[in-house]
């Protein structure tokens, strides 16, 4: 509740809370969790770990002086109390969009943010790497991680885990532990985080262990005491903190996450700590003082626009389904069929798709936690094994996945199937996730195929090809809505590297990539329209194997060709046709156009802001049409 003046407007500088009050702090949490509630129902984000954080970001900022001592937000989506508290709330109602601030910390957006982020489990790695850089400059401030029990799961943060107790520096983790990942949290990890050892069970065990070793003849009082100082620590020994014990941290915890006071003392009690590493065990609800978010915390996780009075969703009933709700019932009916389909995310059972899977085929579905990487050889364990497993992972985080794409997947020509959501420009969620590389990444590997379907019938039917192969193969596919076309009969297994013409024509050819296709049809008949000619339009389908007999005969028979695609231009898909038309000696003569996306990072904004920046939409490519129709023989980008 609201007592007194509003504070948040006035707070110029995240070092004015070391002076707030308990109860001032209270006031301003609600203030924080309102003007956040306001702002992404408007803008669209992620609400509930946001929420979930605004009492130890308050206790964070009132303890630490962050103009000397580091602080790192594990993925960074929990990160808008943060904003609104360093200087940057005049400016939170542009969060996300064009232009405006970033959903993640970001180090050219503000001198508080001192670490870059979007993908998850890298804060104890950065954390550390900051911890023995000021070591070795001599100063002694404070560098401390604030790390999600999801995060957690990853192998990148135990390998910071590891180090760090090796090395012995001295670092604050915060364990932001709310039994969440985006669903609730997977794993053996998170079992053991939150396995309710209640304090009437340690204090037992306590006094029967401590009852035993008196028992120990001679020496028995000595063990005793010696526990007792806590050489030997019993409450870490039957809690979390046997685990970060054993990585050589000390354990402070666990902490109720929503009381400033008990915050701030714990944290000053962790940075007391001058040896070695410390882990603070904090525990907070996910979508706290937003009660649909308390509600549901996994909706709420990350949400477009809607209304904050009741939380429901601002309508967008006559959209056509989205890309991933299509793959999610194909792969559904395609494994009523085969038995050896075996579903494979990375902690996004929701944003992939396959919750429906998990729903139907809970024996054949498995979340591994936020393990891209692990996933991956996973799958090459069952394909190995004459299993067809669907590992579907968004575009941006399948880049984690490299080397085990390469050296465990194809390099054994194992027939895993790679769903690649948000493939292209996903908007709002901006550089660090927009799946801007993965045909580059791929498409050089050996064995590996890529299918790009162009609408959301297609990739119910490259799917079933991707699976109808004994051969890795990548489905790519986009972020948002489908465009309606009917999705009528069952699926079926596509003609390898074989592409389609989608509109016959003269003068120029204009291949389209994927999603690329259909603007590409809307301009070439524009094109029609007003230049009076009319350009053919192709649907590579196969990014590789490339179609090649049609990319042959398009280019003896049409001395311009136009590449769209939405990929980086720096290894894509028009820089395989190139690579194909020279190396059998068609290039010369042929002027080629290519739009996708420039050799720099992509921002925030709409996927139609972003699209028409970047010279993606439909006018934009008959602009391009218009250009070459002019145009002497060049490459050109
Ligand atoms: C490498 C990678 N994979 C997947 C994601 C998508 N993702 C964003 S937040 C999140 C869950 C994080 O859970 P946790 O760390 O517990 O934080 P919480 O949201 O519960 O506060 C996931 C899977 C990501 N950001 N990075």
């Amino acid at each position: 509740m609201q007592t007194g003046h509003p504070l948040l407007e006035d707070i110029c500088s995240p070092s004015q809370l070391a002076e707030f009050s308990d109860s001032q702090l209270l006031q301003l949490a609600s203030e924080v969790r309102r003007r956040i509630v306001d702002v992404v129902s408007r803008n669209g984000g992620h609400l509930a770990p946001s929420l979930g954080v605004v009492e130890l970001t308050l206790a964070l900022l009132a303890t630490f002086d962050l103009d000397r001592d580091k602080l790192i937000w594990d993925v960074g989506h929990q990160s808008y109390a943060f904003k609104l508290l360093t200087g940057r709330a005049r400016r939170f109602h542009t969060l996300r969009a064009f232009g405006g601030l970033s959903g993640f910390p970001r180090i050219s957006e503000s001198p508080y943010d001192h670490f870059g982020v979007g993908h998850s489990s890298t804060s104890i790695s950065a954390a550390l790497g900051m911890a023995l850089a000021r070591d070795l400059a001599g100063l002694h401030h404070h560098v401390v991680a604030v790390i999600g029990d999801g995060a957690l799961t990853a192998g990148e943060a135990f390998e910071g885990l590891n180090l760090a107790g090796h090395m012995g520096k001295r670092l604050i983790v915060v364990l932001n532990d709310n039994a969440m990942s985006i669903s609730p949290n997977v794993g053996a990890l998170s079992r053991f985080l939150s396995s309710a050892l209640s304090r009437r069970w340690v204090r037992q065990a306590r006094k029967d262990v401590l009852e035993f070793l008196r028992a120990v003849p001679r020496i028995g009082q000595n063990l005793a005491l010696y526990a007792l100082r806590g050489e030997l620590s019993f409450k870490s020994f039957f809690t979390p903190g046997m685990l970060f014990e054993a990585f050589r941290f000390a354990y402070i915890g666990p902490v109720d996450g929503h009381n400033t006071g008990e915050l701030k003392r714990h944290l000053r009690m962790a940075a007391a700590v001058e040896d070695g590493p410390v882990l603070l065990h904090v525990r907070t609800q996910k979508g706290r003082g937003y009660a649909p978010a308390e509600a549901n915390p996994t909706h709420y996780h990350g949400v477009g626009l809607f209304t904050p009075e009741t939380g429901l969703p601002v309508s967008n009933a006559s959209r056509a389904p989205t890309f991933t709700d299509v793959f999610g019932k194909t792969v559904l009916r395609l494994a009523e069929q085969d038995k050896k389909i075996i579903a494979i995310t990375a902690a996004m059972p929701e944003g992939t798709g396959t919750e429906f899977f998990k729903e139907r085929f809970p024996e054949r579905f498995v979340d591994t936690g936020i393990c891209e990487q692990h996933a991956v050889t996973f799958a090459a364990g069952l394909a190995s094994q004459g299993y067809r497993p669907v590992v579907a992972i968004y575009s941006t985080f399948l880049q984690r996945a490299y080397d085990q794409i390469v050296h465990d997947v194809c390099l054994q020509n194992l027939p895993v199937t790679f769903c690649v959501d948000r493939a292209g420009l996903v908007g709002e969620d901006g550089a660090t996730h927009h799946g801007a590389f993965d045909i580059a990444y791929l498409r050089h590997i050996p064995n590996m195929r890529i299918l790009a379907p162009r609408n959301e019938d297609m990739l119910r039917h490259c799917l079933a090809t991707a699976l109808a192969l004994e051969a890795p193969c990548a489905v790519r596919y986009p972020r948002g809505s489908g465009y309606g076309v009917p999705l009528n009969g069952a699926a079926r297994a596509l003609p390898l590297g074989v592409g389609e013409v989608l509109l016959d024509g003269s003068g120029i050819a204009v291949i389209a990539v994927g999603n690329r296709a259909h603007p590409a049809l809307e301009a070439a008949f524009f094109v029609e329209r007003e230049l009076g000619f009319r350009p053919l339009v192709f649907d590579p389908v196969w990014l590789k194997p490339l179609p090649e007999l049609e990319l042959a005969d398009m280019a003896s028979r049409f001395g311009k060709l136009l590449i769209v695609e939405e990929g980086a231009l720096a290894g894509g898909f028009s820089s395989a046709v190139l690579e194909f038309l020279n190396d059998r000696g068609l290039l010369g003569g042929l002027s080629v156009k290519r739009l996708g996306l420039p050799d720099s990072f992509v921002e925030h904004g709409t996927q139609l802001e972003l699209r028409e920046m970047l010279g993606l939409r439909s006018r934009n490519i008959a602009g391009a049409i218009a250009e070459l129709a002019k145009k002497q023989d060049t490459v050109e980008a």
